[in-house]
């Protein structure tokens, strides 16, 4: 066995973007979608021509209609999709934890996808599809409910019914029986190969391989898995797994995978959320070359990329209801789904319109939040507070947002009645909240609300628009927020909230960005 064999990995979408899916497109391109789970718009979709330079071209899930929910928490909602094309269609089988497994089609991923196509009598999580030669498609798997051991379960199905066609089989029980998940079927040559992720999404991830002569097996394990981990290692990337292929049949195969960001300050404390990452592998003897394959990022220190500032993009709301958001890479991404008469944002240039209700951000009510992924530890993200008077009741003000649980704010409360704000950095930790800083202000002043993040968490400040002095209003430690000790699946979200309180229902707050 290698004991350390690591290579470079490129970076292939940064901020939250875990459990990448892969094809190739009739055109010879790649297109690459990843979970999204309670944040709308969902499965956002990328394209590549080399599958090492991707760029977003929208969101599969950009409809309420694809999305039905009725209260969603943290890390539920949207998993680990699978993408394919066979025969003229793309196939997106996806899970919503919240309601079951589904499929969404596309004949031209550009022009959009489907309503959700549900599949009956498949639980789980983690559906992949695959496509014999002669057409037979399939699908696998985890195991479901209590009653099935751990491992990778098979079916056959008609994917444009989502009607699944035989008894469910166990095909493979994984190689330590922790966590075999996010399973995918491939064929090459003589053999069907399995892959699947094992270990849990944390420090202990890892991709196996096995191949068989038949969809359902009996599977042979490569002697040399884990194909890839990053396990028991001291590098920047940490928890690298859940991967899938393209070009599965030729010389050199595209694979993609994610992992964790950490940095030297707080070594496995990443808090950015789990990002995609993406490599070609050769084969020998109809096995990937790699064996106990360790990955770190291309750009030495993950930490220091050159993407320093956070872009902020407009949304709008099109004719058809649609939420759309503009500019080049489209970051913008509500918190929960938008409510046919919630939030959402109207746009107007770069201002932004937030209705809330009475409400906090415990995702039952319906959006509270607008955002964008932090995309790097090094960024400032900004957000001027058109009027403070406009707001009559609750408060509002720029998030750092993990969970319900754990998330920072620059909180503007109700003026008092001199006409004099409170404006404070709040940590929300486990239940816990703490004060760091609070400053007070004209209401009639305009304000810009500004966190600056860098490797040991985040800095805020406030500052005075007509008067341009900025006062420091404390630091946080990132680590707060990071999955160690805020858990869940996602990353981190910036943007603006509002909440309201007491006998009013609503209140509305404009901010530019
Ligand atoms: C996903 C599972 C996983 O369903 O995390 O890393 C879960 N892998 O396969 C949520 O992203």
């Amino acid at each position: 066995m290698t004991l350390f064999n690591c290579k470079p990995a490129r970076r292939i979408a940064s901020g939250f973007h875990p459990d990448p899916t892969i094809c190739e497109t009739p055109q010879g391109t790649y297109l690459m979608v990843n979970s999204s789970f309670e944040y709308f718009p969902g499965l956002p979709v990328f394209e590549s021509e080399d599958g090492m330079h991707w760029h977003k071209i929208g969101d599969a899930m950009n409809r309420t209609t694809q999305f039905p929910y009725e209260s969603m928490g943290n890390s539920q909602g949207i998993y680990a999709p699978t993408l394919r094309y066979f025969d003229g269609t793309f196939y997106l089988i996806v899970t919503n934890v919240n309601k079951g497994n589904m499929i969404l089609t596309s004949a031209d991923p550009h022009a959009g996808w489907s309503d959700p196509i549900w599949v009956d009598g498949w639980p789980g999580i983690d559906p992949s599809l695959f496509f014999d030669d002669d057409g037979t498609a399939y699908i696998c798997g985890n195991e479901g409910g209590e009653r099935e051991p751990a491992g990778i379960y098979l079916s056959k199905i008609d994917p444009t019914t989502g009607t699944v066609l035989t008894k469910r089989q166990r095909i493979c029980g994984g190689i330590t029986g922790s966590n075999p998940e996010g399973p995918h079927l491939y064929k090459r040559g003589g053999f069907y190969y399995l892959m699947w992720a094992e270990g849990g999404t944390e420090s202990g991830h890892m991709e196996n391989i096995a191949r068989a002569t038949a969809p359902e097996g009996p599977y042979e394990m490569y002697a040399g898995n884990p194909l890839i981990t990053n396990r028991s290692t001291h590098l920047t990337l940490q928890a690298i797994g859940h991967c899938d292929c393209a070009r599965f049949g030729d010389e050199r195969t595209l694979m993609v995978f994610h992992g964790t960001r950490n940095n030297d300050e707080y070594p496995a404390q990443g808090w950015i959320g789990r990002e995609p990452y993406a490599v070609w592998f050769t084969w020998e003897n109809d096995w990937p070359a790699l064996a106990d394959q360790s990955y770190d990022c291309e750009l030495n220190g993950c930490g220091d990329s050159l993407e320093r500032d956070v872009e902020w993009i407009t949304p709008s709301i099109d004719a058809a209801g649609r939420f759309t958001v503009g500019g080049g890479d489209k970051r913008m991404i509500a918190g929960p789904v938008p409510r046919e008469d919630g939030l959402l944002c109207d746009s107007n240039g770069v201002t932004i319109d937030i209705h809330a209700a009475e409400q906090d951000f415990s995702l039952d009510d319906g959006p509270t939040m607008v955002g964008t992924r932090q995309t790097d530890f090094r960024f400032e993200f900004g957000a001027t507070l058109a009027d403070a008077r406009e707001l009559t009741d609750g408060e509002t003000g720029v998030a750092v947002y993990a969970n319900a649980n754990h998330y920072l704010t620059i909180a503007v409360h109700v003026a008092d009645d001199d006409g004099l704000l409170t404006i404070e950095t709040v940590a929300h930790n486990a239940g816990l909240t703490s004060v760091v800083g609070s400053v007070h202000e004209s209401a009639d002043a305009t304000l810009r609300l500004i966190v600056r993040g860098d490797d040991r968490g985040y800095d805020f400040a406030v500052k005075n628009t007509f008067t341009g002095e900025e006062q420091p209003l404390g630091h946080i430690p990132g680590k707060v927020l990071s999955f160690v000790n805020a858990g869940g699946f996602t990353g981190i979200l910036l943007g603006v909230y509002a909440h309201g309180r007491g006998e009013i229902t609503y209140t509305n707050v404009r901010y530019t960005v």
